[in-house]
């Protein structure tokens, strides 16, 4: 069967032809994407079986320009090394189909989107646990820690991904600090305070700059390579990451970083414009907690699971697992710092940010992120606790 594009009249029947599971009975399809590259469909029965179908097409769904179907390829991959690390945090593959371009994997109805649910004020006391036992398992399971040296090489090769690392490249480490082309979108009361505190400041371009380079030459583990809370399903019991399809062989902190990024955003919301239905110092206190859990976490779970993954004799050298983890440390606060002013100024910004209504609540919003951004890029060889991640939200005055 060769390649065509799926849609809510076809979906169904090209279902009930790949699962055994779906062939008895009428089902029901919605398409549910509202990203800009794929096609994503929800195929169910009630009472009964439901799955995800997320196809990529020739062209964007939005933008309308043509990148490489074998991204879907790369995703399906990404979403076995997934199931492999990382179990139980990430949806189950169903299949992946090549001539369609298509990856069927698990329905997650009745989780919410984590950005959502923290702009409602909700709180999740699973959070930091998971979503620290899916990147330590992640990073150190793909990685030359615990990975043989050639099975590595043959996935990082398979997994090179210059499309949407293009995108990374250009939205994360160009745009925001060069806005060559006018895509920058700054809210207009901000313009003069971004020109000065940003457009003007050469030495957080040049510290970007260097981030920019770690970014694309250190292959050192697969990455989800988009971790924001928009890409993490949440319930009070569940954590499940999703949408890996920026996925590559990256620096080590680059999740770590873009993660704490987006929990910030929620706290410059929380601060400067509440809208959630928790009492707001609760839930601030909860994000600032929260923060400092997955910074901490994350470092015992990197330490105490190295040992137990680590083969190279090399390795094993005492002192290199604190070194390796104060080398990405250093990455994530950049990461962290250079996410925290794209979602700001740059044609992407947040929701967290741009959906605050009162004008000098998202004035002060913002110019919080790019001042802690700023502060964690700049010293991100000192940013090594998450106290300093919770100390940079609080500089701006
Ligand atoms: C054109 S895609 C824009 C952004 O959304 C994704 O989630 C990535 O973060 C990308 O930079
Ligand atoms: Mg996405």
């Amino acid at each position: 069967m060769s390649y065509y594009l799926l849609t809510e009249e076809t979906v169904v029947e090209y279902v009930k032809r790949k699962l055994p599971a779906f062939t008895q009975g009428e089902f029901c399809c919605k398409e549910i994407g509202d990203g800009n590259l794929n096609y994503v469909f929800r195929v169910w029965r009630e009472e009964g079986p439901s799955v995800i179908i997320k196809q990529a097409g020739d062209l964007s769904r939005l933008s309308k320009v043509a990148y490489s179907k074998d991204r879907a390829r790369i995703e399906a991959e990404i979403l076995t090394a997934q199931n492999a690390f990382a179990a139980g945090v990430v949806p189950e593959l169903y299949f992946y189909d090549p001539e369609m371009n298509a990856t069927a994997m698990e329905d997650l109805t009745g989780h919410t989107i984590m950005r959502k649910a923290l702009m409602e004020g909700e709180t999740f006391p699973r959070f930091a646990d998971d979503i620290t036992e899916f990147m330590v398992g992640m990073l150190l399971g793909t990685s030359d820690v615990g990975m043989n040296h050639a099975e590595k090489k043959a996935r990082v090769k398979a997994a090179v991904n210059p499309e949407l690392c293009g995108i990374t490249e250009r939205l994360i480490f160009t745009e925001p600090y060069l806005n060559l082309e006018g895509k920058n979108k700054v809210f207009e009361p901000n313009l003069e305070w971004v020109k000065k505190n940003l457009y003007e400041d050469e030495r957080i371009r040049l510290e970007a700059a260097k981030c920019k380079m770690a970014f694309m030459n250190k292959a050192e583990a697969l990455l989800h390579g988009d971790l924001h809370t928009g890409s993490i399903f949440v319930t009070e019991e569940s954590t499940k990451v999703f949408d890996p399809e920026f996925g590559f062989y990256g620096p080590m902190g680059f999740d770590l970083g873009m993660l704490t990024a987006n929990l910030m955003f929620a706290w410059a919301r929380a601060t400067c414009a509440y809208t959630g239905k928790s009492p707001r110092a609760q839930f601030v206190a909860w994000l600032e907690e929260t923060i400092v859990e997955v910074v901490e976490l994350f470092k015992r779970k990197f330490l105490s699971s190295f040992g137990e993954v680590v083969a190279d004799p090399m390795l094993k050298s005492r002192g290199f697992a604190p070194w390796l983890l104060g080398e990405l440390l250093a990455d994530a606060a950049g990461v962290c710092g250079a996410e925290l002013i794209r979602r700001t100024v740059g044609m992407a910004g947040v929701a967290d940010l741009r959906t605050i209504e009162d004008e000098a609540g998202r004035v002060t919003a913002e110019r919080i992120c790019v001042t802690a951004g700023k502060q964690l890029m700049t010293y991100r060889f000192q940013s090594m606790s998450g106290d300093d991640y919770v100390e940079a939200m609080k500089l701006y005055r």
